[in-house]
């Protein structure tokens, strides 16, 4: 039986091969992919706690992304949320000053996965960006992603941009990302937040299909 502690730690070792190889082999057996998923992330928060006592670098830091990324395109397939009928545009991005989208492609992927059409402006995304974006597609939903500090005064000032172009009252914002909270979300004055991408998809489905939510 493939053991979710040994994925976490060959991640945090940044043991590519074994890593992937116990990945294939979770998912052979069947072991459902939020949880290898899971496993993973605890794995990045262990590689970016060594970070923090300095035993890691920021190359490590990036060859864990590397990875992170290979196991991603493993568990796409199997990450499918599935049988919502749920349709709806959602604007979403990593925002300005922070370049972290391996969760945010996550997150995008899944909220594709849900049917759900998603406009994703990338990374290091100013305001502006997505005040022009929202304009455009007329979507509905702004989600903001963030994995450093500085990325919460990026977030709160896209909220008040949001405001001051007449736009808040008809758009929802969610954040999310490692440190977000509800403390966070107080903060930036966003509607809510989530852990995880499956409460990005919850959210949505609230917040654009009420009926079927
Ligand atoms: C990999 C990594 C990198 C890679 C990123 C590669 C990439 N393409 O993304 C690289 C090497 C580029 C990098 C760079 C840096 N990093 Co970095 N990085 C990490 C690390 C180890 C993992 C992040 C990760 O991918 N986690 C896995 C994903 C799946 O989790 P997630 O992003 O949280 O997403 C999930 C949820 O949060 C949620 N979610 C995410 N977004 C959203 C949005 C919504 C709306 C919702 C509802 C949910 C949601 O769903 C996702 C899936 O479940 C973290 C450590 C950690 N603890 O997170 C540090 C970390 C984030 N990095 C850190 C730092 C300091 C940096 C650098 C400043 C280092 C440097 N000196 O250059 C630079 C910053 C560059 C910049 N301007 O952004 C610090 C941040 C500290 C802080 N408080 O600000 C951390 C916490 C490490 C640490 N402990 O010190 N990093």
């Amino acid at each position: 039986m493939p053991n979710l502690d040994a994925i976490k730690n060959a991640l945090a070792e940044l043991d590519e091969d074994l890593a992937l190889q116990l990945v294939k082999d979770a998912l052979a057996a069947k072991v459902p992919a939020l949880d290898i998923l899971t496993a993973c992330q605890d794995g990045m928060t262990e590689v970016g706690r060594r970070f923090e006592c300095q035993d890691y670098f920021v190359s490590d830091l990036m060859m864990s992304g590397e990875i992170f990324k290979q196991i991603g395109a493993l568990l796409e397939p199997e990450l499918k949320a599935g049988g919502s009928t749920a349709v709806g545009k959602i604007v979403f991005g990593t925002v300005k000053g922070d370049i972290h989208d391996i969760g945010k492609d996550i997150v995008v992927n899944m909220l594709k996965s849900a049917n759900f059409d998603v406009i994703d402006l990338g990374v290091d995304v100013p305001p502006e960006k997505f005040i022009s974006a929202l304009k455009e597609s007329g979507a509905t939903v702004l989600g903001m992603s963030g994995l450093l500090t500085l990325a919460f005064d990026s977030m709160k000032i896209t909220v008040q941009a949001l405001q001051t172009e007449g736009l808040r009252e008809n758009v929802r914002v969610m954040i999310g990302g490692g440190p977000v909270d509800a403390n966070v979300c107080r903060f930036v004055g966003a509607d809510d937040w989530g852990a995880d991408a499956q409460q990005a998809v919850r959210l949505a489905k609230n917040w654009l299909s009420p009926v079927s939510a």
